[in-house]
Formats: C-alpha cells, structure tokens, sequence
C-alpha cells in the first residue's frame, strides 16, 4: 500500500515536472478573428483557444499526417479548449466553421525542438558513438535536463527529463540504424551531438 502511494506520487511529480517544461500559448477566439493567428510551438506545447466574444469554433483542417484532428466550439458556454503539439512536425491548420469564408482562419507550426537560436556544441559527451543497444550520455550539471533524440528527418523519436543525472542509461534498441540529433536542454542552455546507431 505504502509502495503503491509512493508510485502514484513519484507519477504525479513526473507530471508536474514534464507540465513545468512545457509552454502554454493562448488564442484569442473574438469577432472575428484568431489572436495571434499563426505560432511557432514545440512538441508537448500546449495551445489553449480562450473565448472573448462571439460564437465560434476551432476545428481542424489541413494537419501533418497522423496528427489528431479537433473540432471544438468556443462560445460564452465553452470558454477554452486545449490542444497539446503533438511530435509530429509541421504546419497545423484550423478554422472557425461559421465564419471560415470571412478568414477567420489559424495556424500553428510544430518545429523540432532542436530547433532553437544558441545551440552550443559538447557540454556532454556521450559513449559509444556508433551505439548499439544503449548510450550513455555523462553530464557535467546539476538542475532539470531534458534530453531529445531525433531521427534524420528532425521527427523526435525519443524525450526524457532528468533531476540532478551526471550519468543517463539511455537504451537505443527501439532505433532503427542511422544518424540520429541528440539534444540536452540543461538551465536554458541548449547542447547537440551527432549519434550513430547501427
Ligand atoms: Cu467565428
């Protein structure tokens, strides 16, 4: 009993954690437009429609292949409604059905989370390199760390999120051979390297 609580804690502090990292962006739903209308987010961000006036919806069109669709209205009832990013990459299309022909129309483009402005090289070194069924990356700080892994396309096939780790046990046997981005995102600091699985 007592084991089971200590889990069921342990889960919750685990989502609280990944909650934490994520940023959350809100959309204006008004007459008659989106606001902001278009957005630049990352997988596990979340986009929240927030009523302001009017009847209306946020309903998906044209999105990455396997993304989830939605279709949700926002009026004085149903006052917000929110959508995670998926790790799927690309441009996510939505309008509001009622008035779709007068352009109230959003977008929001889902970019790897390697992409981003300052990205440093080393600050971690990581063996062996080619791996094979694992890869250890040793780590030189204290803090949260997230660690990304990404396939040639820039598709995340792998996230973690680590407390205070100087060493991380990452098993790679799910990875399919080839040249993979591994990204640590360590107090804002952003580190990448080149791995190859074989
Ligand atoms: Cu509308």
């Amino acid at each position: 009993m007592i084991m089971k609580k200590t889990l069921l804690l342990l889960a919750a502090a685990c989502c609280l954690f990944v909650q934490a990292m994520a940023t959350t962006y809100t959309v204006t739903v008004a007459d008659f437009s989106f606001s902001p209308s278009t957005l630049t987010v990352h997988p596990g961000d979340v986009i929240t429609w927030t009523w302001s006036s009017g009847s209306h919806t946020t309903t998906s069109t044209t999105l990455p292949t396997g993304a989830p669709t939605w279709d949700q209205a926002i009026n004085a009832t149903n006052t917000s409604y929110s959508y995670t990013a998926p790790s799927i990459l690309g441009t996510y299309n939505y309008k509001c059905t009622p008035h779709a022909g007068m352009g109230m129309v959003g977008s929001f483009t889902v970019v790897s989370p390697t992409e981003v402005s300052s990205v440093q090289q080393a600050m971690f070194s990581m063996y062996p390199n080619p791996a094979t069924t694992s890869v250890r990356l040793q780590l030189n700080g204290t803090g949260e760390t997230s660690v990304f892994i990404a396939d040639m396309s820039g598709r995340t096939v792998m996230h973690r999120q680590y407390t205070d780790a100087t060493a991380i046990d990452i098993d790679t046997h799910q990875l399919t051979p080839g040249i993979y981005t591994v990204t640590t995102i360590q107090n804002g600091s952003v580190y990448r390297k080149e791995l190859s699985i074989r």
